[in-house]
């Protein structure tokens, strides 16, 4: 097969690249390891910046949040006795989007369909070929065991944490740090008991409370590494919750429900740079990770993308290449800022260290949300830069 541009990975970051250059005229095929249904059916984040909301409105898939999704004006910052509302719209002038990882999927997977783009699942074996000349190809095993070569003009990587692509990458700079805690998330079929997201410390460890529509819940609990999700009953679930988000602070009551999903989530913070090799471009989690107390993940996967696409229609229409050169450290400035907020948020949050740090953690949450420059700070950071930042 020939094409543009040789997509691994159908999450987000592979789907969005491969409609932003559909509709510059620019042609894709997209691989991805896992079926159709496994991809679907992946629970992760659930909350989008509104400049994310402002590109997918930008190119005609805005429908789905538009109709689905809650835009919200803040989040709650709390500890025992206290529960404060940042407004990021009075703050910063600018909300953000409660819209399921699961949703957006499903609305990039009905465009790619309805145009009629090439995506082929459940495939093996993907290796990238020739990424030094201007013809490097991609090999792989498609899912009838037949293999194929795909011949394009540039391979973007968007195949996360563990593809292909960040091993393909000859001399690369990377930083990682890897926390002391993981998040037990549940999935509940039951009405959220707040109307705002709620992040909360307490000494038995951080409690959050998302949500993912008026009749779902999305739930955290900091937890040790190695927890088996087996050793948390429902009912331990709840009770933690309940302590960790005050049940019956000030009249608050947290409504437990049927629980649909639990999984344990390690949370690590990496950085590759730089995101480009020659004719190999990476976006999303294949050049970057964050835990996920900032929400930044997908924010950046989509803040990537925005600006690989015209890198690659110049690179591929027209063999310029100024795009496509400042595309790497012009993408990093915006993931250092998104790595620094997310592991700020994660640090203030769950409890780890000493009696020290839990009072810097609680002088730090004091400052935040009683200094007009505090909240605003973490209002902009949170809300989302521009893109283009
Ligand atoms: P994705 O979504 O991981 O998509 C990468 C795709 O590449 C495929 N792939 C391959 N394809 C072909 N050949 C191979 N050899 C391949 N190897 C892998 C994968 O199957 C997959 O389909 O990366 P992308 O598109 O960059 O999008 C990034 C976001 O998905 C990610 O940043 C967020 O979901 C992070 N994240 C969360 N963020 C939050 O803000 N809140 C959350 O609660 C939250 N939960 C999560 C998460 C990430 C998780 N991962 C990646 C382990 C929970 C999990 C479990
Ligand atoms: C989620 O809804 O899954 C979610 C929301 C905000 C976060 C992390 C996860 O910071």
């Amino acid at each position: 097969m020939r094409t543009d541009v040789a997509i691994i990975g159908a999450g987000p970051a592979g789907l969005l690249l491969a409609h932003l250059l559909a509709q510059d005229g620019i042609e894709s095929i997209v691989v991805e390891a896992r079926t159709k249904e496994y991809v679907a059916a992946r629970i992760r984040a659930g909350i989008l910046e509104s400049s994310s909301v402002d590109l997918l409105r930008s190119v005609g898939l805005g429908a789905g949040v538009e109709a689905h999704g809650e835009e919200h004006r803040g989040i709650y910052l709390q500890w025992p006795s206290e529960r404060l509302h940042l407004d990021f719209v009075n703050l910063v002038g600018r909300s953000v989007w409660v819209y399921g990882q699961t949703q957006l999927q499903a609305d990039l997977v009905a465009a790619s369909e309805a145009a009629g783009r090439a995506v082929f699942y459940d495939t093996a074996d993907v290796a990238l070929h020739d990424l030094e000349s201007d013809h490097p190809f991609v090999m792989f095993t498609d899912a009838d065991g037949n293999n194929q070569r795909i011949d394009a003009a540039a391979v973007a990587g968007c195949d996360g944490s563990f593809g292909p692509s960040r091993a393909a990458m000859p001399e690369v700079d990377t930083w990682e740090r890897v926390y002391p805690y993981s998040w037990l998330g549940i999935l509940a079929d039951v009405a959220p008991s707040t109307d705002e997201l709620i992040y909360a410390w307490h000494p038995d460890g951080f409690g959050m409370h998302s949500m993912r529509s008026a009749t779902v819940s999305r739930l955290y609990l900091q937890v040790p590494n190695g927890t088996d999700v087996a050793d948390w009953s429902d009912d331990r679930i709840w009770t933690a919750l309940a302590t960790r988000l005050g049940h019956g602070q000030d009249g608050w009551t947290l409504t437990p429900g049927p629980i649909t999903d639990k999984s344990v989530l390690p949370m690590r913070s990496f950085v590759q740079s730089p995101m480009r090799h020659e004719r190999l471009f990476l976006a999303g989690d294949a050049a970057h990770t964050v835990p996920p107390t900032g929400a930044k993940g997908l924010n950046l996967a989509v803040a990537d993308v925005a600006l690989l696409a015209p890198a690659l229609g110049q690179l591929v229409r027209k063999n310029a290449s100024a795009l496509a050169d400042a595309y790497s450290d012009t993408a990093l400035r915006r993931v250092w800022r998104c790595e620094h907020f997310s592991w700020w948020m994660t640090t203030m949050l769950h409890i780890s260290g000493d009696p020290f740090d839990a009072q810097l953690q609680l002088s730090q949450l004091r400052w935040v949300t009683s200094s007009a420059a505090g909240s605003a700070g973490l209002a902009e950071n949170y809300a989302g830069l521009p893109i283009g930042f």
